[in-house]
């Protein structure tokens, strides 16, 4: 007993004192934030340690920027924002570049990194990774923090949680330094000092004036088309965009994480006539969608302009809860500022017309749809992107809540194009930016946040960019299926050096290379698929067994055109040969 009574009375008096580290982790987690995606090192290792002691999921990935993809795409499918934690300077911009992309993308993260000693920094004596982080930061981040008291974590996360999930979502730094987890503070007293922030993403109701300007709008109108975007995706508003497409018979574009939102294969889905509707159309309702680049900014041919810079004739009417989106690229006559479920609603409750009924019966979409078929149903030898994607659409229908991630060039948009998806939030991609190197984080992410079985659809030049990941995977043991589309280069693999030198073009890779050892290096499933029998048996095997698995699908090296759908994007020189 004599030895029992001081160990007691020594453990009750620490437990009147806490930490920076555990202060953090109680912050988080008394804000439902159970999942943090990193990587770790000085000086947050003990902090990973005691958030996964604390009961948090602690996926650690083997390089910041999956880890901060991961967290963006958490953020993007729960509405929740996704956590990200690095190490100091070199793991801080390794996660930067996902934090900036989740700002363009308008998903909800808070990328938190530890920071070296402030002092030592701000006077640039050299410390170990020395850097102003909170600095470089902030340009690229919705908003940015730091926190040097104990005291003040909980506001810290609070402020960093609202910044990330209200209005328009973005990336959000918060910067820890390393003397911060080392500071000790009475429990009682830092009990009261954290914050479980009360309705982070406020609903915005939008102006009756503003309601019934868009009301007459679609009231008016001919050939009314909706477009839906990801933040309409995000919105979880599901069954009211649902309910306003099929009271009014709207036809309607997905964007394409917006896909899924209704099902692609809807009668009201205009895609397969993407080309006849947008000029064609009198009056065009943005749901979460921007008029930036993947519309063709709004104008030009697309849209039925004369010149690349003439606005076509339509009105738009857009919803989004940002109001400087409005007039960033044409005149919006009907700007509708609020969330989307709000917007939506309204909108519901003042439409009672047929307003999509001017439009004459979908040939161009069945004609186009029927094309396609005929494309899809040959099997050419090599395997090419239309017969190996036949593959992987028959595989997503038959398994409607499976995750597609995608990424590449052709990879990517013979893949948005002939994959219908049939639920919401399905369809992860490239995004804003058409940024390569999502592949890995998104699918991890994806993998344990939902439970659902996850198809990452890559280019092989893409999926190099976040290949290593492969070995998470299977650490956690996901039920990710991943499948390389391996034309020996970016965008192909036939240039050639016109020099004939040693050295092959830039856009060229090993001929031949076997990525599924890569997943069988770390104990997953590798598949070498040269036809599409192969394909189909090793997709339908990963879907049933769960285990990590990579195919390695050999696609005609000469499938590929540059850049896939984008090659005008690339800059011709005026100069005359
Ligand atoms: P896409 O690439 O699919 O066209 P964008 O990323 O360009 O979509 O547009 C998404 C838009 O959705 C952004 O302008 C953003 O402000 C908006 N948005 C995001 N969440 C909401 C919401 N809950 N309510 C209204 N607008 C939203
Ligand atoms: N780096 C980053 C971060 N993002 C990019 N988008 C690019 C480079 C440029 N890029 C593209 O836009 S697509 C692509 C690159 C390198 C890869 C295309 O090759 P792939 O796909 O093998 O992934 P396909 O199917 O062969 O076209």
């Amino acid at each position: 007993m004599g030895t029992v009574e001081p160990q007691v009375a020594q453990s009750s008096a620490v437990q009147d004192v806490t930490d920076g580290f555990h202060l953090v982790i109680d912050a988080l987690k008394l804000n439902d934030i159970d999942t943090i995606f990193g990587l770790p090192g000085i000086p947050i290792t003990d902090f990973t340690r005691m958030a996964q002691a604390a009961g948090m999921r602690v996926i650690s990935f083997r390089h910041e920027q999956n880890a901060g993809n991961a967290a963006a795409i958490a953020g993007f499918m729960t509405q929740k924002p996704g956590i990200c934690l690095t190490v100091s300077a070199p793991g801080f911009l390794n996660g930067l570049t996902a934090l900036a992309n989740a700002t363009t993308n308008c998903f909800p993260m808070i990328l938190i990194s530890g920071s070296s000693e402030r002092e030592i920094v701000d006077l640039q004596q050299g410390d170990y990774e020395e850097m102003d982080q909170l600095a470089i930061a902030k340009p690229l981040a919705k908003a940015a923090f730091r926190v040097l008291h104990a005291e003040d974590i909980g506001v810290g996360i609070a402020r960093a949680i609202r910044a990330a999930v209200s209005g328009r979502p973005g990336g959000v730094y918060l910067d820890l330094p390393a003397k911060l987890f080392a500071q000790t503070m009475d429990a009682e007293a830092s009990k009261k000092s954290l914050i479980k922030v009360v309705d982070p993403a406020p609903k915005q109701i939008p102006g009756t004036d503003a309601v019934k300007r868009a009301v007459d709008l679609l009231k008016g109108a001919k050939k009314p088309l909706i477009v839906l975007g990801k933040g309409a995706a995000y919105a979880q508003a599901d069954a009211e965009i649902r309910s306003f497409i099929e009271k009014t018979g709207i036809p309607y574009l997905p964007m394409s994480m917006a896909k899924g939102l209704l099902p692609d294969t809807h009668q009201q889905c205009a895609s397969a006539a993407r080309s006849y509707v947008l000029p064609e159309a009198d009056v065009v309702m943005l749901v979460g969608a921007r008029l930036n680049w993947l519309l063709s900014h709004g104008k030009g041919k697309t849209w039925g302009g004369k010149g690349h810079k003439d606005w076509g004739s339509q009105k738009f009417i857009q919803i989004d809860i940002s109001p400087q989106e409005m007039d960033s690229n044409v005149r919006i006559d009907a700007p509708l500022v609020g969330d989307i479920g709000s917007c939506v609603a309204a909108l519901l409750a003042a439409i009672d017309s047929n307003a999509g009924s001017n439009w004459k019966k979908p040939e161009r979409k069945n004609k186009n749809v029927a094309k396609m078929a005929e494309t899809l149903a040959r099997d050419p030898k090599p395997m090419n992107f239309h017969s190996a994607l036949n593959v992987v659409r028959d595989i997503v229908k038959a398994n409607p809540d499976a995750i597609l991630v995608n990424e590449g060039a052709n990879a990517l948009d013979f893949t948005r194009s002939i994959v219908d998806m049939y639920k919401p939030r399905k369809r992860l991609d490239v995004g804003t930016w058409g940024i390569m190197g999502i592949g890995m984080g998104f699918s991890i992410a994806a993998a344990v946040v939902s439970g659902e079985a996850v198809i990452a659809i890559e280019g092989d030049s893409a999926f190099g960019f976040s290949g290593m990941e492969v070995e998470t995977l299977c650490r956690y043991n996901l039920p990710v299926c991943v499948v390389v589309f391996n034309n020996n280069g970016v965008y192909r693999g036939t240039d050639v050096n016109p020099t004939g030198g040693l050295d092959v073009a830039p856009t060229v890779f090993v001929k031949g290379a076997r990525y599924d050892k890569l997943m069988e290096a770390f104990g997953g499933v590798g598949v070498h698929a040269t036809t599409p029998a192969e394909l189909r048996g090793a997709m339908e095997e990963a879907i049933r067994s769960r285990r990590p698995t990579l195919i390695n699908a050999v696609i005609d090296e000469a499938a590929g055109t540059e850049s896939g759908r984008i090659t005008s994007l690339n800059p011709q020189s005026a100069r005359k040969k």
